[in-house]
């Protein structure tokens, strides 16, 4: 496979988003039916992705988690149609489904769990050569937003992937494969999603490509004046990108990906 992550995804990079899932929280249901999934996949490819980001359990707040066999039941078949078309990432904490999604061609390992979830999955990245993506998450999905509490978000954000980093290269996984992710709306208020937003400086300077996941999420509608949102605009989410961008972030994980790419392509080409 190709060398380190910041070549193989040049910042800007869109990771399209598809949940193969009934709930997730923004797309909940539309890409539930294989055929559907591998539909909408193959839109994102032709709008720009770099990459395609599929998932078969819901990390929304309040959400369950799914067994092994359920997430390879919803992934495999979506996988097995797409396999080689495009560049291909899988969402999961599951050894047993990042294993088999690479097998199937799966390039990214993206897990919300930063290597805490199952104990397999550092040895399944490991020993092959995929990327991975390690994201903060404060508690678990079914109980983060209940009262997440930080000193200085920020900077704890930093220190926790600077750890999940130093763990993830002593279980022998090149540090060069590795991407970071401050896991905006995981265990975060509003307040603390945009305080960590507007010190993503102190994430990207710890020297690792930053991926960020602003589409759609909740605090873009709850600072536009609904209180009880439960997800955002297309508009809020490309300013937040724009934002982030602007400090630094260079993979961009959006539901959207011919507006990220256009804003983003507008915001690249501004001469700083
Ligand atoms: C994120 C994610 C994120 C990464 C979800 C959704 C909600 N993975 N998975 N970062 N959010 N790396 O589908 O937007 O922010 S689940």
């Amino acid at each position: 496979m190709s060398g380190p992550l910041e070549e193989r995804f040049p910042r800007p990079s869109v990771m399209g988003v598809v949940n193969v899932t009934p709930d997730s929280f923004s797309d909940g249901g539309v890409n539930f039916r294989p055929a559907d999934a591998v539909a909408s996949a193959r839109r994102m490819a032709e709008e720009g992705a770099a990459i395609v980001d599929f998932g078969g359990e819901s990390t929304r707040p309040g959400s369950e988690a799914v067994s092994v066999d359920e997430e390879l039941r919803r992934v495999v078949p979506v996988l097995e149609e797409l396999a080689g078309e495009m560049p291909v990432s899988i969402d999961t904490a599951k050894s047993e489904v990042a294993r088999r999604a690479i097998e199937l061609g799966a390039e990214l390992v993206n897990d919300v769990t930063a290597l805490r979830g199952d104990p397999g999955l550092a040895e399944v990245v490991a020993s092959s050569d995929v990327y991975l993506c390690l994201m903060h998450m404060q508690g678990e999905p079914r109980t983060m937003q209940d009262e997440p509490t930080y000193e200085d978000v920020a900077a704890e954000v930093a220190s926790f992937l600077e750890e999940r980093l130093a763990f993830a290269v002593d279980a022998g996984i090149p540090e060069d494969r590795i991407c970071l992710d401050p896991g905006f709306g995981f265990g975060k208020t509003v307040d603390q999603n945009f305080e960590l937003l507007g010190r993503l400086g102190e994430i990207v300077a710890l020297g690792r490509p930053v991926l960020v996941g602003l589409s759609r999420k909740r605090s873009l509608g709850r600072i536009l004046g609904d209180p009880d949102a439960t997800t955002g605009p297309l508009s809020a989410s490309l300013a937040a990108a724009v934002e982030a961008y602007e400090r630094g972030a260079a993979i961009f994980r959006v539901h959207d990906v011919r507006e990220h790419v256009e804003a983003l392509t507008v915001a690249a080409a501004v001469p700083r």
